[in-house]
């Protein structure tokens, strides 16, 4: 099954939405399968963005993601990657549609709540930048066919 890496950002947690995204991607009926409660140390926020070092709001970015804890989770469901893109909404929650995490719950692009993987490598590579093998478990959790037509 297919897998990926989500986090509520500092914002998120400060605002105490922890809850309510969890109760989203549950309702969804995706599969929690890793969760830990930390705050990123730099290496790993500048491994997990990687891709923007060079953006002019890099430096802005790591001081949001490093400003508090955050609750970093890895998620398991069919085409769960491109689903939970779609639960979150759109980068910026001025774009973001109603009903979207960060449509609902954001104003601002450099505090918008959540991150999710864009990509099956992204998430493959995130969830190993933030989890070791043996923190993310399989597990059976209900008859999968109320979910999967198989
Ligand atoms: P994503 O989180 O939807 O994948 P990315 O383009 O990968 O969006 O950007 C990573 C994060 O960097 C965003 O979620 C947001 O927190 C921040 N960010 C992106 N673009 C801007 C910007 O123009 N100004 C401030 N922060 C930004
Ligand atoms: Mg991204």
């Amino acid at each position: 099954m297919d897998r990926t890496f989500v986090m509520v950002k500092p914002d998120g947690v400060q605002r105490g939405i922890v809850g309510e995204i969890v109760s989203r991607l549950e309702l969804k009926g995706l599969k929690l399968v890793a969760a830990r409660f930390e705050k990123l140390p730099e290496a790993r926020v500048t491994e997990q963005y990687k891709e923007h070092l060079s953006k002019p709001f890099f430096p802005s970015l790591k001081t949001y993601i490093m400003g508090g804890p955050c609750f970093l989770m890895v998620w398991e469901g069919r085409n769960v990657v491109a689903l939970v893109r779609k639960v979150i909404g759109a980068t910026n929650p001025q774009e973001a549609a109603p009903g979207t995490i960060r449509g609902d719950f954001g104003i601002d692009i450099g505090r918008n709540v959540i991150h999710a993987s864009d990509s099956p490598e992204s998430a493959a590579r995130e969830i190993g930048i933030h989890f070791k093998p043996a923190e993310v478990f399989a597990y059976t959790r209900i008859d999968e066919s109320v979910l999967y037509e198989y």
